[in-house]
C-alpha cells in the first residue's frame, strides 16, 4: 500500500502566516492533485501550546531564529506558530481534506519541539504513526508539504529508519531555506529516500489517437 503524508500544510506556514514558508501555498493544488492516487493520505498538524519553548517569545533575550540548547538538544527559536486551537494551526482552506484518513499532531509537549510526523526531535515518544501505517500494510510513504528543510525532511528520514520506502516529491514541498533543502534532500538520498517530481506520479489519460 501506498500512503501520502501531508506535512503541516497549515496557515501560519502559508504567505501571511506567522512562519511563512516562500510560496508555500503553491505546494496545494498538486497535493490536492495527487491524493486520489493513493491508498491512504495522512495528514500532519504543528500544534503547540502557548507555552511551548520553541517560541522565541518564550525566552528572555532571544530572538527568533537564535538557537539555544533546549533540555540538550540544539533548538532554533521560532516566531509564535501554529498554537493550539487558533487560525493559524488550522489547515489550509484550500487543502481537500476529504481523503485524509488521519490527522496526527505533533509539538504538544512544551519542552520539546517535534519536526518530524512520527517522532518528537529527541525521539523520546512516538505519535503512532508508524504503527498506523504498518497497521494499514503501507510499505511506500511519499511525503509533500511545508516545511521541506524541516518537518518534511524530518518526517523522511524517520520514514528510512522506521524502514518504509521513502519519495519526497520535491515539486509539493517549499523550504524555509532553498540551501538547507539541497542538503536535507542530500541526506534523504544518502540514507535511501528518492526524490521525484509530481509529474513522475500523476497517471495522465492516455489521449486518444
Ligand atoms: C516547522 C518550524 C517549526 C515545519 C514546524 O512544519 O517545518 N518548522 N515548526
Ligand atoms: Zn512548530
Amino acid at each position: 500500500m501506498r500512503a501520502f503524508l501531508l506535512i503541516d500544510i497549515q496557515n501560519d506556514f502559508l504567505p501571511g502566516g506567522s512562519l511563512a514558508v516562500p510560496d508555500g501555498d503553491k505546494v496545494i493544488p498538486l497535493v490536492n492533485q495527487l491524493q486520489p492516487g493513493f491508498d491512504l493520505v495522512v495528514a500532519t498538524q504543528d500544534w503547540h501550546p502557548q507555552n511551548h519553548k520553541s517560541f522565541a517569545s518564550n525566552h528572555t533575550n532571544k530572538n527568533a531564529f537564535d538557537v539555544i540548547d533546549l533540555n540538550g538538544i540544539q533548538q532554533v527559536l521560532w516566531p509564535d506558530h501554529c498554537v493550539q486551537n487558533t487560525p493559524g494551526a488550522d489547515l489550509s482552506e484550500e487543502l481537500q481534506t476529504e481523503l485524509i484518513r488521519t490527522i496526527i499532531r505533533k509539538g504538544t509537549n512544551p519542552e520539546i519541539d517535534s519536526y518530524s510526523g512520527f517522532y518528537d526531535n529527541g525521539h523520546l515518544q512516538t505519535t503512532g504513526l508508524a504503527d498506523f501505517l504498518r497497521e494499514h500494510e503501507v510499505q511506500e510513504i511519499y511525503i509533500a508539504g511545508l516545511a521541506g528543510d524541516y518537518c518534511v525532511y524530518f518526517t523522511a528520514i524517520d520514514a528510512l529508519e522506521a524502514g518504509f520506502n521513502t519519495y519526497l516529491i520535491e515539486d509539493a514541498c517549499r523550504p524555509l531555506s532553498p540551501e538547507n533543502f539541497e542538503l536535507a534532500k542530500q541526506e534523504i538520498i544518502a540514507k535511501g529516500g528518492k526524490i521525484i517530481q509530481s509529474q513522475d506520479i500523476i497517471t495522465t489519460t492516455p489521449t486518444k489517437v
